[in-house]
């Protein structure tokens, strides 16, 4: 099987899986965990904040940024396309008691005068507009690029009228890859981040969140309580630091290989978004039917904004294996699906 279902389906490398092996550990819930330390240190750097937490899950990381970034009956605002809406299981309602309000832009992006518009006034009747959450690069967007102008707006304008920024940048290093701006720089614009290493770097688990010190400790407590407190950690925080230290510059190669599969399959005659990144979104008719097509010829893919297919390079998918992919998606045009 080809499996392009997500960048998270990657197994460890063999260079990886050593850094796990000799992993000097510690219990962490003492902060006594060295790799995790490393860690922590290597990212906060990595992304110009002062610190940074490990915890388990983007998921995690996420609700720890949203907890720490309001208080009970507050208001959120986010793209409705977020992973953070859509995605979490209804999270922010359930460990943060806040409510989400959602709102539209093109690509994931948030027109600074729509986040104004939506900020509430103060007056007993509302909810207190208290985070502004964005996403870069934006997963149902098909993994678009958040302009870091743009960016800078949008989290200025929250600024100004006393919101929290907090950044969903499970694949922040995609944006610098496709770029060449560093992550560091939208980063700048956020009160905390979150970052993935289970996702294009490769890592079998974890993501940190970062921000200001104060902020940390405040997020170190909220893990705590979420249940994220991990023993010795190190274990599996290696992998996390092997694949910042390794696999962020290959992220460029994942960016082609995507740009490589939307070509051959326009080329099949699909309608297909020009990815930015390393998701490709492909119009069908009946995303179903077609995603069991093509997991009869041996492909693997996942239902993307409606109408369309999500296809993801990553580590584990070389030439070969787009080339594979292409020729199944051809089969499957060449023989129409029986409605
Ligand atoms: N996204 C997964 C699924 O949950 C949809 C995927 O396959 O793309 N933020 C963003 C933007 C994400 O795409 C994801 C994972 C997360 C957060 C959550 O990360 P995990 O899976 O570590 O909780």
């Amino acid at each position: 099987m080809i499996d392009l279902r997500s960048d998270t389906v990657t197994r460890p490398t063999q260079g990886m899986r050593r850094a796990m092996l000799e992993a000097p550990v510690g219990d962490d819930v003492f902060g006594e965990d060295p790799t995790v330390n490393r860690l922590e240190e290597y990212v906060a750097d990595l992304l110009g904040k002062e610190a940074a937490l490990y915890a388990p899950s983007g998921t995690m990381t996420n609700q720890i940024g949203v907890h720490v970034g309001t208080s009970r009956g507050e208001e959120v605002l986010l793209h409705e396309g977020s992973h953070v809406f859509v995605y979490e299981a209804g999270a922010p309602a359930m460990l943060s008691s806040v409510q989400l309000r959602t709102l539209s832009g093109e690509n994931g992006v948030l027109d600074p005068e729509t986040v104004r518009a939506a900020v509430r006034h103060e007056d007993v009747h509302f909810p207190r507009s208290r985070l502004l959450c964005l996403e870069n690069t934006h997963n149902t967007a098909g993994g678009k690029v958040y302009p870091l102008e743009d960016f800078a707006a949008a989290a200025a304008t929250a600024k100004e009228l006393g919101l929290k920024v907090h950044l969903d940048g499970a694949r922040l290093f995609n944006a610098q890859a496709a770029t060449g701006v560093p992550a560091s720089e939208w980063c700048a614009h956020a009160d905390s981040v979150s970052v993935c290493s289970s996702k294009g770097l490769g890592a079998p688990v974890g993501s940190l969140l970062a921000g200001d010190k104060e902020t940390i400790i405040e997020a170190r407590r909220a893990r705590k309580a979420f249940g994220g407190g991990m023993r010795q950690a190190g274990i599996i925080a290696a992998a996390s630091l092997y694949a910042f230290e390794n696999h962020v510059d290959r992220l460029a190669e994942d960016h082609e290989r995507a740009r490589n599969l939307a070509a051959g399959l326009r080329e099949a005659g699909y309608e297909v978004q020009e990815p930015e990144t390393n998701l490709v979104l492909v119009a069908v008719d009946d995303p179903p039917e077609f995603l069991q097509a093509l997991s009869r010829e041996g492909v693997l893919g996942t239902p993307g904004k409606p109408g369309y297919v999500r296809l993801c390079t990553h580590l584990d998918v070389g030439d070969e294996e787009i080339e594979i992919a292409i020729q199944a998606a051809t089969r499957i045009t060449a023989n129409p699906i029986e409605r």
